[in-house]
């Protein structure tokens, strides 16, 4: 075959402070160019590793660089090593949700020269192919790239492959460099893999909604547990993460690979999903933690706003019924919703502290409305007076997590909240978890009242979990801290 030599670089990169979960995107992508008889080559680094990629490609000398790239956070050095990139003369692919969702905007930049929209099997494996041919271009679905004029062209999306035909070569990898510790570290190898993706539902500020057009498609329960047994009997996987967008969409088959795979497992759900099956099914296949999209404790913003499909009364069963299974639950929160007032917020900051006072053994992960370009709520948001950034490298502040996060989309004043909201529910959790009463006095006065000022116990319980937390610690004050930390906290526990 001709193109056979072909070389592809699939770069995606993370921040210091992640894991390093398996780039399954790349490893996906690198699968299907593999099949087709191309060399494919992952680079997955960290932010501070950005710098040795230059130097890779220039060994490895690639005739297209893909890279995967999502909304926010990380973008602007996306662009910095697009542009370092394209200017020794390569070609530029991007990929993934952001790349996805903008095309336009993407190919606008000099440095990039190709997108691909959606999943990307099928249509990088054709771009490769057709490689120069700027003619072809045109036949390729779900392709974007730039005419021989330089005018740009978006072709139609191409409809969706069937996932068995996509299942990961897994020697293509050094699956050694991807086994990460997870649950406070209990399971020290535990793999993370999608068995599918999509989802049917309508939540307005869910990526989905574009990038996947609400369909759901799925490996079958039996190819996919042919494909993983032999990778987990030799790397000695104890357990698996599940990243799928909503594994449990057809719940047989879900609980079928779980039981096929028979190890300790994590993934999401809906909270409606929950009854008193759904927990004997979990409890019986292994599943030790279970995340849901817990979103408001504000019934408005959870059925006018997101049209999310569920009750606050569906979030508080969920939680009870997990109560003392075994099972751990967290849920994620977004504050700033577009139209959120503060007594909304508010609202939410109190079922957080209801749902904690059913079940003590609850985690969140707490974030502000990232207004994710093509969904309903990011036209929302443009109507309340959201400008979205023109250039690509300007979404880089859109950090959910930063602490001076902006929102035009919101009428009152949110900075504190914006400051101290996750410090707030972390502390929350803990004092719940720990059963440190002064500390859960404190924080429930705080949130009922709104009072982020003379923010001194949030600051100073935040350095003490920190601290506790920080288990890979070198330095001996910090060692002797957490010690007594853990001391005290066991004293009281036998206490
Ligand atoms: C695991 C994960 C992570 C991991 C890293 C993942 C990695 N290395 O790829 C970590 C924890 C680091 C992470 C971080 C973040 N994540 Co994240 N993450 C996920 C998660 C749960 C699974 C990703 C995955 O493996 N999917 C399975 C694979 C097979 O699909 P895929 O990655 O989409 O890849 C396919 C296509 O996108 C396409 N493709 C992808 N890349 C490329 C590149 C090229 C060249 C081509 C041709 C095609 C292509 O082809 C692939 C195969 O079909 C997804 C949700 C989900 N279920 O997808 C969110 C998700 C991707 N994350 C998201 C976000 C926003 C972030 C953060 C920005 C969080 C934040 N701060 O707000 C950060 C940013 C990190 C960064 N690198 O920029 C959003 C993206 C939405 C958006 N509009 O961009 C998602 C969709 C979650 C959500 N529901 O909102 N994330
Ligand atoms: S249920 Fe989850 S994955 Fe599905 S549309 Fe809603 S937020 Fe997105």
């Amino acid at each position: 075959m001709e193109h056979q030599n072909k070389k592809v670089a699939l770069i995606a990169l993370r921040s210091d402070d992640t894991k390093g979960i398996s780039p399954l995107g790349q490893m996906y992508l690198a699968t299907a160019l593999k099949k087709n008889g191309f060399i494919p080559k992952i680079i997955y680094k960290k932010e501070s590793e950005v710098w040795q990629i230059e130097a890779e490609i220039e060994e490895f000398k690639p005739d297209l660089i893909g890279m995967s790239v999502f909304t926010g956070y990380l973008n602007k050095q996306y662009v910095d090593l697009s542009r370092a990139l394209k200017s020794r003369g390569y070609l530029i692919a991007w990929g993934n949700a952001h790349a996805s969702l903008l095309p336009r905007q993407v190919l606008k930049e000099k440095f990039i020269d190709f997108v691909i929209i959606g999943e990307g099997e099928e249509t990088l494996v054709e771009l490769v192919k057709n490689l120069g041919n700027v003619e072809n271009y045109k036949n390729i679905a779900s392709l974007g790239y730039k005419e021989k004029n330089g005018e740009i062209a978006i072709n139609q999306r191409r409809t969706f492959g069937d996932m068995d035909e996509f299942l990961i070569d897994w020697s293509l990898i050094n699956v050694e460099d991807y086994i990460v510790p997870y649950f406070s570290d209990r399971y020290k190898r535990t793999l993370a893999v999608v068995s599918s993706r999509g989802c049917p539902f309508n939540c307005q500020f869910c990526y989905n909604l574009v990038f996947n057009n609400r369909r759901w498609r799925a490996h079958s329960a039996e190819k996919l547990i042919a494909n993983l047994k032999p990778v987990i009997e030799k790397h000695k996987i104890e357990a698996i993460r599940f990243l799928d967008d909503n594994f449990f969409v057809n719940k047989e088959r879900a609980f079928a690979i779980a039981r096929g795979l028979d190890l300790p497992y994590f993934a999401d759900a809906r909270v409606e999903y929950v009854d008193e099956k759904f927990v004997a099914d979990l409890k019986e296949t292994k599943c030790k933690e279970i995340m849901f999209g817990f979103e408001s404790g504000s019934e408005r913003i959870l059925t006018e706003v997101v049209k999310k499909g569920t009750t606050t009364k569906d979030t508080i069963k969920a939680v009870t019924l997990l109560n003392n299974s075994g099972i751990m639950a967290s849920g994620s929160i977004v504050f700033g919703l577009p139209t959120e007032t503060e007594d909304e917020y508010k609202e939410t900051m109190k079922l957080i502290i209801k749902l904690l006072e059913i079940n003590n053994n609850l985690a969140f992960t707490c974030g502000w409305f990232l207004p994710y370009p093509g969904t309903g709520l990011y036209e929302k948001a443009k109507e309340l007076g959201f400008k979205p950034p023109e250039k690509l490298e300007d979404w880089d502040q859109f950090d959910r997590w930063r602490n001076d996060y902006k929102m035009e989309w919101v009428d009152w004043d949110y900075t504190k909240a914006v400051k101290y909201s996750r410090q707030v529910v972390h502390l929350l959790a803990l004092a719940y978890k720990r059963n440190i009463p002064i500390l859960k006095t404190i924080l429930k006065k705080r949130v009922e009242h709104l009072n982020y000022s003379w923010p001194i116990d949030i600051y100073l319980f935040a350095r003490l979990r920190n601290i506790y937390l920080f288990t890979g610690q070198k330095n001996f004050m910090t060692r002797l801290i957490k010690r007594v930390i853990v001391y005290i906290i066991k004293l009281r526990q036998k206490a």
